[in-house]
């Protein structure tokens, strides 16, 4: 019997991100298609402000995006501080399959996305850039490092900001192949040339067609600290069901830096090679979206340890 298709994906906006991808997962498409084509919705969308176009920048008022993508067989690709192109995942999957390497960065990521033939574009709006002058009044350009990872997760929090985060997609198609796909423009007011998890394979995004796949969202300096998603796939191969799995990795980061955590947000989904599916976060209010030939539009509220 061949294997129901499914897709899983990261917050509210994940439901419109999951019709996409189940367009092409119902025609029998391929899962790492269906991811690609799903996260270009938020990507695109001018409503949402942490991932693609419209994002918010970063402290010098640029718009820097970090995106990866990865298949079954460990095939993968990502792309970190891209300014300029509109659908950084596309150029991850061209980093993944047109190069030998794995990460391109900035103005090298740049360079050769427009040799791929991506358009140069101007993808800070008037709106975000209007917020980002609104943030300068009051926050001192802040040069201390802790204060400004401490101001990052409480911009985290559910209500701490509209910084809304990741979207994070995993899927399943009916040939039973995983893929996975994470893009975001990062945390608002970032320092220059940060990089969060996303586009770190093992830390936003990890999948492994023996096992499942697993990807984050929040604070990514706690995720790539430990390994996350790379920590959940893991656990599931040891047998943890998806949502022990996604629990455990949460704890993990908790129980290492509890002073940290307990003003951060962090989540993790996951899926399993047999489509089980399963989510935990540090903070409530992290939502995730489920798709499949049941149910199109499921938005789920994951558990939390606070
Ligand atoms: C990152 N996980 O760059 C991403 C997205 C984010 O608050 O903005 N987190 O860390």
């Amino acid at each position: 019997k061949a294997p129901s298709a499914k897709v899983i994906s990261t917050w509210d906006f994940g439901v419109a991100a999951n019709h996409a991808a189940w367009a092409v997962l119902d025609k029998g498409g391929h899962a790492l298609d269906a991811v690609e084509t799903g996260v270009q919705v938020p990507e695109a969308d001018l409503k949402n402000h942490s991932v693609g176009r419209s994002g918010y920048p970063d402290r010098d008022g640029r718009l820097t995006l970090d995106a990866s993508i990865m298949d079954a067989d460990g095939n993968c690709g990502a792309v970190a501080a891209l300014e300029h192109i509109a659908h950084p995942i596309s150029v991850a999957r061209k980093v993944m399959e047109r190069t030998p390497h794995v990460l391109l960065v900035g103005d090298g990521a740049l360079q050769f996305a427009l040799e791929q033939g991506f358009k140069k574009e101007d993808l800070l709006t008037p709106e975000s850039e209007q917020a980002w002058h609104e943030w300068l009044k009051t926050a001192n350009y802040k040069p201390s490092i802790n204060s400004e990872v401490h101001d990052y997760g409480k911009a985290a929090l559910p209500g701490g900001s509209d910084n809304h985060d990741t979207i994070g997609m995993l899927a399943l198609d009916t040939h039973g192949r995983l893929a996975g796909a994470c893009t975001t423009s990062g945390m608002a007011w970032k320092l220059h040339g940060r990089v969060g998890d996303s586009p770190i394979i093992g830390a936003g995004l990890y999948v492994d067609g023996e096992v499942g796949a697993a990807t984050s969202t929040g604070v990514g300096e706690e995720v790539i600290r430990n390994a996350g998603s790379f920590l959940v796939v893991e656990l599931m191969r040891q047998g943890r069901s998806p949502q022990e799995a996604c629990h455990e990795a949460v704890m993990r980061i908790v129980k290492r830096r509890p002073h940290a955590a307990k003003d951060l947000q962090v989540g993790f989904l996951a899926m399993n090679r047999h489509g089980e599916v399963g989510a935990w976060a540090i903070q409530p209010g992290f939502s995730y979206a489920v798709c499949d030939a049941q149910r199109q539009d499921g938005l789920l509220p994951a558990k939390s340890v606070y």
